[in-house]
């Protein structure tokens, strides 16, 4: 009698819009975990055909050479800006955004906040590193208090650079937001959330709910001076300072109001 051979059973694979080549990013950067996950998730929704991508200036800059999408450049912090021009012009394209904290929170935050507060259609990927990583490690608006960038070399205080602005909370306050949540990094379990949370803020781009936006707290270990493994250590600490979670779900069915006794 002859053995029947089991097929090998696949746990992981590459997904096909990852593009098959090695990153421009330094070892154990977390652009290359949110790009797999982008991947992932516009595979399974079905959504790369229709998907105009708008890529950073920033150390994602070549997002465009990994991600097989149509993309568009944006200048330094204009991306919501880019997008929406596409979304209104293109309405049956998916438009997705791909920004760092000092693209999105600095240089363009005018652009973030009036690109929310018009709602529209459009899924908004910032990745807070803490840090401008691509110019050499200045501090960014997201910056900790005491943390030590090359233009606070002897750490952020807030006398003379202020405090670390929550983009996300301002931003989820805004009527035009459907969704705003803020995940992380920092090992599989959150990596398995925020997952589940770009999944959500694209479905609400498709459901023309308004405005989405996740945070992904990612870590920079070039920039903050660490090793790969110290900085993913080190995001528990930033998860202290940004937490994690749902900010707002305006696209969530609404509750139904208990029926009143007697009625
Ligand atoms: C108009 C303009 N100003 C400044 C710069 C320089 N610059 C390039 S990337 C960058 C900061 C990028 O930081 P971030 O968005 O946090 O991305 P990261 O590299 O950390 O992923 C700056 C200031 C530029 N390219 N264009
Ligand atoms: S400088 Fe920082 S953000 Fe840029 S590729 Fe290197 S580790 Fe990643
Ligand atoms: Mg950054």
């Amino acid at each position: 009698m002859t053995a029947v051979a089991t097929p090998p059973r696949v746990i992981a694979s590459r997904p096909e819009l990852l593009t098959d080549r090695s990153t421009h990013y330094c070892p154990g950067c977390g652009h290359g975990i949110i790009h797999r996950l982008l991947a992932e998730v516009l595979e399974e929704l079905e959504l790369a055909p229709r998907t105009i991508a708008v890529a950073p200036v920033g150390c994602a800059v070549f997002a465009y050479d990994y991600l097989q999408l149509d993309w568009v450049e944006a200048p330094h912090g204009r991306a919501p800006a880019v997008a929406t021009g596409i979304r209104r012009v293109r309405p049956d394209s998916f438009v997705l955004t791909y920004q760092g904290d000092g693209d999105l929170a600095a240089i363009g935050t005018a652009e973030i906040i009036h690109a929310a507060g018009r709602g529209e259609l459009i899924t908004a990927i910032f990745v807070n590193n803490g840090i401008y990583g691509m110019t050499g490690g200045q501090m960014a608006p997201t910056t900790l208090l005491g943390q030590h960038t090359t233009s606070t070399p002897t750490g952020r205080e807030a006398g003379a650079a202020g405090f670390p602005i929550p983009m996300t909370e301002m931003l989820a306050i805004l009527p035009g937001v459907t969704y705003a949540a803020r995940g992380s990094v920092s090992d599989p379990p959150h990596i398995g959330k925020t997952k589940a949370m770009i999944k959500r803020a694209c479905k609400a781009q498709l459901d023309g709910a308004g405005f989405a936006i996740v945070e992904i707290l990612s870590n920079c270990p070039v920039g903050w001076g660490m090793t790969a493994v110290e900085s993913m250590e080190h995001l528990s600490e930033v998860e202290k300072v940004y937490p994690l979670g749902v900010l707002v779900d305006r696209s969530a069915p609404a509750r139904q109001p208990a029926a009143a006794e007697g009625a």
